[in-house]
């Protein structure tokens, strides 16, 4: 059973990737209508990356006997300057979740809830490889600035990265 102190920090957490979730499809959806198809595709399925770690969450609360609360969530940015500017918000917004599980992590070694801390290790990990891939990302863009053929070879490339990334989930 869980205690009412980590059900909220769950439920928080539940909200919190599916505010990613919303965050990264509006973000995959302007990309679309601006012709990046390949961003696009790689934050089309983040996105639902992002959605399976919510529901990670929400089937963990109520199988431990606790309530998983559906929120409403607040409407994220529209439009964006470009492709440089959404990656640098994935970035940030990987950054703000890591530290939002590592709360939770926290929370859960105070009231010495070994069952919750060992199912939030999965996505320590997850945030660490979430990281990195973002930052790879805007090491690229950097490298590239604003240089329309290396835009162009950005996007045919990044969906291959997705590729990768979802082999790597696979194994
Ligand atoms: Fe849920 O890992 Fe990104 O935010």
């Amino acid at each position: 059973m869980l205690s009412k102190k980590i059900e909220k920090a769950l439920n928080l957490q539940l909200k919190i990737e599916a505010e990613s979730s919303q965050f990264y499809l509006a973000m995959a959806s302007w990309a679309e209508t601006e012709g990046f198809n390949g961003t696009a595709e790689f934050l089309y399925s983040h996105s639902d990356e992002e959605r399976m770690h919510m529901m990670k969450l929400l089937r963990y609360i109520n199988e431990r006997g606790g309530k998983a609360v559906i929120t409403a969530l607040p409407q994220p940015q529209k439009s964006f300057k470009g492709i440089k500017e959404i990656f640098e918000g994935l970035l940030n917004h990987e950054i703000f979740v890591t530290n939002e599980i590592n709360k939770v992590v926290s929370i859960c070694l105070e009231e010495k809830d070994f069952t919750t801390h060992n199912f939030m290790q999965w996505y320590v990990a997850e945030q660490i490889e979430e990281e990195a891939l973002a930052r790879t990302i805007m090491d690229k863009i950097n490298l590239i600035g604003n240089e329309k053929s290396g835009m162009y070879m950005f996007d045919r490339d990044i969906a291959s990265m997705k590729a990768i990334q979802t082999a790597n989930d696979i194994q």
